[in-house]
């Protein structure tokens, strides 16, 4: 098969003009499927601002070398632009052929999303370490899941009997800081201790278990420098290791946040630009991690009589990005948009801060800010952006530092300019806080012994045709979510069970694909039957959802622990359980990263935006498929959410249809279960 899948979903120019359309309405929903983004963004036109969807335009065409991963910068006698059917611009000047090239380029994307989630990880290990120690105040931060803490010292091996609680947390931030420094060649402990045993053996074998976060990183940079290696398929390798490396920091972070922050459960809220309310001081927490955020949420609730005091009828606090998901998650704090609406959010002309931490932040959100008169705070002193406030966030003062920005806030809210606001009525309830705890709960109420029995026994009896976890960003070469949700609406209409992190649940919620009972809408007949039972079964004071929202983009590790649950609970390794992945709109090395270890973890995945591996075929039959024979997971690249939508139902059926194979046959000649995927 080629591996030409150009993105043309987009298709400007393409769009037939329906008759007495508004033409700058029509131009917006080729940009986005999302009413409050269409809104804004004509706004935007309107006031003459520029935004991402913009500038994505003034980019085209983008050079195609980039996109095919052919343009090798690992040194300055470079860039080396490659053309494999072209003599002479065969090989770079070094001579590293277009493999070389493809592979190096794709193993550095995952180092840098590696990098990214476990510096998230290490900073909420050291806050954990810091609070154990009692050198964080309590009014700060302080062990809110104690019950979770024991769980996970036990996991990874330690004594817990008689500890006590700080001593125990001292320990596990200990074992967890560990993982990113060891210098033996034993795997990592967060990896080692969360997968099945056919994964340990499987990554042993093939030599990528990585022992250390840190030098994970190292080496794949090491290994892809002029001069280093050659081999297409031992840089995927190491770029594998670094993506199991990945995966251990960001199970970490949802670990140790669930132990600071507590562990979510099931949590009523809304989502989408209409949260922003023009009566309040609306303050916007955008970026990862909770470290900062939710100190925000708490100073917003002790100067809610400051914010009265101003005028307004108190602090509206709202979420973007994976701050929003963790926000929400655990506080209900409403979800205002995922990394497409950021700038949007300003645009209402009503929302006083946006305070940033680390990644997904556009630097044009000061831009944009600069015509209203929003405060942007940049707090992470990896994350300066010029022309902002720089607040130096530390956790031994946390709060204090929230109460600061909370105040610069409320200043703001005295500066707005009233022929600006133009809010939207946009919003949609959702229901949230799906911790695996949470899920195993309610499934609990159809069977306490074996929760998650009830979830396989319905995908073998056919009620429902698997799990897919959504995942991942936007990505403006796609109109925004309009891929998340067609292929969600798709998969539930077609019996999956789905549960959504990041940009993905984002776009979910801000559809109404996660309020309360809208599985009845959006279900086909066996996922409203088998939801339907579970509502029935848990007596929820809520209304489950079509998509259940498993947290922010380090919580993909919640999913990964679901599908490693199904495969004990089946008697098989993750290759043979029905679970697949989609990352419809996949943009940040973070995705790649993710990506990677979900395929090497044995997941089928779908990405629908093409990642920059079309330059080589060996590079794009690896992902496809070589890596379905050694790892049991392979990559689905594929642009059309149709066709997406049919290759995971075929997944899901591939997978089922070999189980009940198996198991019968186990059952007749009274053997044990092939392993065979
Ligand atoms: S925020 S990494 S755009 S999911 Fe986690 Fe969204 Fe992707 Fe950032």
């Amino acid at each position: 098969m080629s591996p030409r899948h150009r993105n043309t979903q987009l298709g400007f120019g393409a769009t037939a003009k329906q008759p007495g359309a508004r033409p700058r309405r029509e131009a917006d929903a080729r940009h986005t499927v999302d009413p409050a983004a269409c809104e804004l963004l004509e706004e935007a036109k309107a006031r003459g601002i520029a935004t991402a969807f913009d500038r994505f335009l003034a980019q085209q065409p983008q050079c195609t070398f980039g996109l095919d991963g052919l343009c090798c910068r690992v040194c300055i006698q470079g860039p080396c632009r490659i053309n494999p059917k072209k003599a002479g611009m065969d090989r770079g000047i070094c001579g590293a052929r277009d493999y070389t090239i493809v592979a190096r380029n794709l193993a550095r994307a995952i180092a840098g999303g590696t990098a990214c989630h476990s510096d998230h990880g290490r900073h909420i290990a050291l806050t954990l370490l810091h609070v154990a120690q009692g050198e964080i105040g309590e009014e700060n931060y302080r062990i809110t899941d104690e019950d979770k803490l024991r769980r996970i010292a036990q996991r990874i091996g330690l004594e817990t009997a008689g500890v006590p609680v700080a001593e125990l947390a001292r320990r596990v931030a200990l074992a967890a800081l560990a993982d990113y420094g060891r210098y033996t060649d034993e795997p990592c402990t967060w990896l080692d201790t969360t997968i099945t045993s056919g994964r340990q053996a499987k990554f042993r074998h093939c030599g990528i278990n990585p022992s250390a976060i840190d030098r994970a990183v190292t080496e794949i940079m090491n290994q892809t420098a002029m001069g280093m290696d050659a081999d297409p398929v031992n840089i995927i390798f190491g770029g594998l290791r670094t993506a199991l490396a990945d995966y251990t920091g960001m199970h970490i972070s949802t670990d140790l946040s669930d132990v600071l922050f507590g562990t979510p459960t099931p949590i009523v809220s809304q989502a989408n630009l209409g949260v922003i309310d023009p009566d309040y001081v609306n303050i916007a927490t955008h970026g990862h991690n909770p470290t900062l955020s939710s100190l925000v949420v708490d100073a917003a609730a002790a100067l809610a009589e400051e914010a009265r005091q101003a005028g307004a009828k108190g602090v509206n606090v709202v979420g973007i990005c994976c701050t929003g998901n963790e926000l929400l998650m655990r506080d209900g704090v409403y979800l205002a948009s995922n990394v497409s609406g950021q700038e949007l959010a300003i645009m209402t002309g009503a929302l006083d801060a946006m305070i940033v931490d680390v990644q997904c932040i556009m630097p044009s959100v000061r831009a944009v800010a600069e015509c209203y008169h929003t405060c942007v705070i940049a707090t992470n002193p990896l994350v300066k952006i010029p022309g902002t406030y720089h607040v130096d966030f530390r956790e031994e003062k946390a709060l204090e530092t929230a109460k600061e920005m909370v105040r610069l806030a409320i200043q703001s809210y005295g500066r707005r300019d009233p022929d600006k606001i133009r809010t939207t009525d946009h919003r949609q309830d959702v229901v949230a806080g799906w911790s695996l705890e949470a899920f195993t709960d309610l499934l609990a109420g159809l069977d306490r012994d074996r929760p998650v029995k009830v979830l396989t026994d319905a995908i073998l009896e056919g009620e429902i045709r698997g799990v897919a976890l959504f995942a991942g960003c936007n990505n403006l070469k796609v109109a925004q979510d309009s891929s998340h949700l067609a292929i969600l609406k798709g998969l539930l209409a077609n019996d999956v069970f789905v549960v959504a992190t990041g940009c993905s649940a984002g776009a979910a919620a801000k559809a109404g694909l996660m309020a309360p009972g809208s599985f009845e809408q959006f279900g086909g007949e066996g996922l409203k039957r088998f939801l339907g039972r579970l509502r029935d079964a848990a007596g929820t004071k809520y209304g489950l959802p079509a998509v259940f929202h498993f947290g922010s983009c380090v919580d993909n590790t919640r999913a990964a622990d679901l599908w490693t649950a199904m495969a004990r609970e089946l008697g098989v390794d993750v290759p043979k359980v029905p679970f697949v992945a989609s990352a419809p709109e996949a943009m940040h090395e973070k995705a790649v990263s993710i990506g990677s270890w979900v395929v090497a973890m044995g997941i089928p995945t779908h990405v629908g935006v093409m990642p920059h591996i079309e330059g080589s075929e060996l590079v794009y039959g690896v992902g496809t498929q070589v890596a379905h024979d050694v790892y049991g997971g392979y990559f689905i690249l594929d642009p059309n959410p149709e066709s997406a939508v049919a290759r995971l139902l075929d997944a899901l059926e591939y997978r089922v249809w070999k189980l009940r194979v198996h198991r019968k046959a186990a059952e007749r000649f009274g053997t044990t279960l092939s392993t065979v995927y």
